[in-house]
């Protein structure tokens, strides 16, 4: 009884470890021949999957297509970021619309290759900006999953990550920013918070410019000129460099 249970314990391991299981990221789902955009599993840590949206078609040059992993996404206010620690580490939303991949998982994916950064935004007037870094990578929980950011191309929306390079992230829970107060509670967002921000993708959804709150939306100032317009859209995406 004990070694049937075992064997129908073990059979769905055995099933699982195809070509998929390799797919660490969707650079790999993309050089694997699956080249549609859409929901995926990868193998960041290398045995637990993680559902995430691969990016196949961005915007740009037909060599910057494809391969780009997303790790945080809003598009129409269905998900309330503001959340504590534990979740900004494990990632928390829906797959198919809002989510946050998790910190663990954005450590995992760029401990050991070297990622591009991608930004993606959108506002409610139609339209579209982006930044690219040509470095991105999270440190582990014992640095406080430092943000490492650099290599800035504009896409015409400017620079907004530039004050948070170097910043460990800060949720309501766990205070690590520069200011003497939590920027995540006054912000009401978790993010890499310096003293505060120039960009808050994990603010509140507020639907485009609300002049009655500053800094608390999904704010990319550089491109608005303001902390007060809050985006339509927003995506982060990764891409495995070499
Ligand atoms: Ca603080």
């Amino acid at each position: 009884m004990t070694m049937i249970l075992f064997l129908v314990a073990l059979f769905p391991v055995v099933l699982g470890s195809d070509c998929k299981f390799m797919q660490f990221d969707c650079s790999d789902v993309y050089n694997s021949g699956q080249t549609a955009s859409g929901i995926y599993s990868i193998y960041p840590a290398g045995d637990v999957p993680v559902w995430v949206h691969c990016d196949m078609i961005s915007d740009g040059k037909d060599e910057d297509k494809g391969g780009w992993t997303v790790i945080q996404r809003r598009m129409d206010g269905s998900v309330n970021f503001y959340r504590p620690w534990d979740q900004y580490k494990r990632g928390f939303g829906n797959i198919e619309s809002e989510y946050w991949l998790g910190l663990e998982n954005m450590y995992q994916l760029t401990r050991n290759g070297k990622y591009m950064l991608r930004v993606d935004l959108e506002d409610f007037e139609g339209r579209k900006g982006f930044a690219q870094y040509s470095s991105f990578s999270v440190d582990c929980e014992c640095s406080g999953y430092k943000l490492q950011v650099s290599g800035f191309t504009d896409g015409g929306a400017g620079n907004s990550l530039i004050v948070h390079n170097n910043q460990k992230f800060t949720t309501f829970d766990k205070d690590q920013d520069g200011h003497a107060d939590n920027c995540a509670r006054m912000r009401l967002g978790g993010f890499w918070y310096a003293s505060c921000l120039e960009a808050n993708p994990n603010g509140v959804y507020l639907w485009g410019n609300d002049n009655t709150n500053s800094a608390i939306g999904v704010v990319w100032s550089t491109w608005k000129n303001n902390f007060t317009y809050s985006m339509k859209s927003i995506s982060m995406k990764i891409r495995r460099v070499s």
